[in-house]
């Protein structure tokens, strides 16, 4: 694709868009030029309690501060649910959800979930939890896991969630780290028409996770499951038993509203920290502007809850907004390859938003099963997690949205709260493959590798110059942390770990990570925790892990392991690897290629050289570079002859 295919703005959508090309050039400038004077007025499409006087007080040098909005408060749950009554839209349907099972479904209304998060709620307050406690939430995609959310934010305990596809291991850390006292979760979840044991793996996890006092189960399938007495109790006979109404506590806007464990280069999942007035500013902000969301439109992100896109785009920033959030329990390939439009037609959906793997995995099935389906209701389609290949932004263009809705490509991370660089439809074309222009307030620049801000059309490592409303506060118990791994590299400035191009148009192309994190399918992955789950079996002296290309996934896992003396590589030892691994992280760490390696391309000083092994994991063979500094160079002709292709 080149750097000047452009798909011009609708005029249809451009006409009654909520900002058009004149209005964002306003507001970029106004949000440069006096960012107190602009975020002041964005504050207020969240309900507050008191009013912030003080709105950016932020410091990226030193240890790091930042502050949005210090002297507001305000309770999150209210932003999302008891406005809303206030304003006569009770009986509007708040969350649509969608059984994995195409029968299954059901309508909570924004009273019925006021009613549901305010039991919860209280139920928790009944357990001991307070302002400030951890809550732990595994659960699958069912409401019962918007409504977890809301409860613990209506009594100002900070959640946890962990993605439900996380062995007990996983979770088992999580919950340490952040020393939670509740667990949430449920007997057991459904996916692509199998289950998955929660219960049975929180009982597992639970064993070496002390500081939990009490778990409450959702029934959700209705399996015999163990009830541990004293600890477990179950959600529905605790919320039965509590008031459908709960005084909200009153949160100061840097109070923390979540923590969500994301990979890094290092070995330890890292707790991001993000706070209540400015992560809720953002996500409202952001939901309106990228989505062109309107009031009534049916919006349809497919994450889980058990990322930070399901957090900002399926519970917070719909919320907020009062829009209808569909919430599907399933997966795009089950019963068939057309799930995803059979849904988009029965809810008819006005706003999809998914992630470029799906966009590949279903465009392999060819146009038939999308054909199938008339989504005439779409109207704009998103997409985020990944860099998407021109040809499937083209597909998902051309196929899905019949060149009528215009793509929001969104580049954003955990760290940001929500979107940063992202085309809004009404007032940016479009550039397949591009995630385009940064929204207003949002200071994005290019350095080279000492630091230096890099001008026009060039390529380097993307930083964030200054603060916006969203941004992560800081590591969960470890502020040095955040200021080490995200304000050192370029003193300063915040860093991304992402690469990046801007064109000669000043429209940006993310390149993907420059660090030691890959990104599987949308899901970050830091290749030192697999490292260390493949170097904990007791057959495996030492293991590197690369990310290599891959068609559907965008990146699969490519380990290069060296087993101890005298243990023999063979096929049972690979599966049982692959399994070890899949137990010790989970599903998505599975890794998709492990390669026998007698030994590893090290430098003198014995550090790992991963661009050697990154070129074999790509077959890019003939331009492996200098290799003249390492200590035994026969071992890269051992591993390109054994490369497993
Ligand atoms: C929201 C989310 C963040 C990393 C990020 C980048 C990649 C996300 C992208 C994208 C290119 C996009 N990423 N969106 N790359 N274009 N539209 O995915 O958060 O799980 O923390 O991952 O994902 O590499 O640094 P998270």
């Amino acid at each position: 694709m080149t750097d000047d295919t452009l798909i011009a703005i609708k005029p249809e959508i451009a006409a009654t868009a909520r900002v058009t090309a004149e209005r964002r050039a306003a507001m970029v400038q106004a949000a440069a030029s006096d960012p107190d004077g602009f975020w002041r007025q964005e504050a207020s499409r969240i309900a507050w309690m008191k009013t912030p006087t003080k709105i950016k007080n932020t410091d990226f040098t030193g240890d790091v501060s930042i502050k949005w909005f210090e002297d507001g408060e305000l309770n999150a749950s209210v932003s999302c649910l008891d406005r809303h009554l206030e304003a006569g839209r009770g009986d509007q349907v708040a969350i649509l959800w969608e059984g994995d099972d195409p029968n299954a479904d059901s309508k909570t209304t924004y009273a019925e979930l006021h009613a549901q998060v305010c039991r919860v709620a209280n139920a928790l307050r009944a357990l001991g939890v307070k302002k400030g406690d951890r809550v732990c939430i595994y659960l699958p995609m069912i409401v019962e896991a918007a409504v977890a959310m809301l409860a613990c934010a209506r009594i100002g305990a900070v959640h946890s969630i962990v993605f439900g596809g996380f062995s007990p291991d996983s979770l088992a850390s999580r919950i340490q780290d952040s020393e939670c006292s509740v667990l949430l979760t449920a007997d057991e979840g459904r996916r692509g028409g199998r289950k998955v044991p929660l219960k049975a793996n929180a009982d597992e996890a639970l064993k070496t996770c002390p500081s939990i006092r009490h778990v409450l189960v959702v029934r959700n399938t209705g399996t015999q499951v163990a009830m541990q007495e004293g600890r477990d109790l179950w959600w529905h006979e605790a919320a039965e038993a509590q008031p459908a109404t709960c005084e909200p506590e009153r949160m100061n806007a840097e109070d923390p509203l979540f923590i969500l464990y994301t990979s890094g280069s290092t070995g330890k999942p890292k707790g991001v920290l993000h706070t209540t007035g400015g992560y809720m500013v953002w996500a409202s902000f952001t939901h309106e502007l990228v989505f062109d969301y309107r009031p009534g439109e049916i919006y349809w992100c497919t994450a889980d809850v058990g990322w930070v896109t399901g957090h900002t785009y399926i519970v917070y920033g719909p919320l907020a907004n009062g829009a209808t959030t569909l919430m599907f329990e399933g997966v795009p390939n089950y019963p068939d390859s057309g799930r995803m439009w059979q849904v988009v037609d029965k809810h008819q959906v006005n706003i999809f938003y998914t992630a470029p793997t799906a966009i590949r995995a279903l465009m392999r099935e060819g146009e038939g099963p999308v054909k199938k389906h008339s989504r005439k209701s779409l109207r704009v389609l998103g997409s985020v997690g990944e860099p998407i290949n021109p040809e499937a932004w083209l597909w998902y263009y051309r196929v899905v949205g019949d060149e009528r809705c215009p793509i929001v490509d969104t580049w954003w991370q955990t760290e940001t709260g929500g979107i940063l660089i992202s085309p809004l439809p009404g007032a940016v074309a479009q550039k397949p493959g591009s995630a385009t222009l940064p929204l207003p307030g949002v200071f994005p620049a290019l350095v080279d590798g000492d630091g230096k801000v890099l001008e026009g059309a060039t390529e380097g490592n993307l930083v964030i110059t200054d603060s916006w409303p969203g941004q992560m506060r800081s590591i969960y118990g470890d502020h040095a942390r955040f200021a080490q791994t995200y304000f050192s590299t370029f003193p300063g400035k915040y860093f991304t770990g992402d690469g990046a191009r801007r064109d000669a148009d000043g429209y940006w192309w993310i390149t993907g990570r420059v660090d030691d994190v890959i990104n599987v399918a949308g899901h970050r992955m830091g290749t030192a925790e697999v490292e260390s789950a493949l170097v904990a079996h007791p057959k495996v002296a030492e293991a590197a892990v690369v990310g290599m290309p891959h068609d559907i996934k965008g990146q699969g896992i490519y380990a290069y392991v060296t087993l101890v003396a005298g243990e023999e590589p063979t096929e049972a030892l690979r599966k049982e690897l692959v399994a070890w691994v899949r137990k010790e992280i989970g599903p998505i760490a599975t890794p998709d290629a492990i390669q026998w390696a007698p030994g590893l391309p090290k430098t003198r000083s014995g550090k790992i050289m991963r661009r050697i092994l990154r070129k074999i994991a790509a077959n890019e063979t003939d331009s492996l570079g200098d290799t003249s500094t390492l200590a035994d160079p026969a071992v890269v002709t051992e591993l390109v002859e054994n490369r497993v292709s």
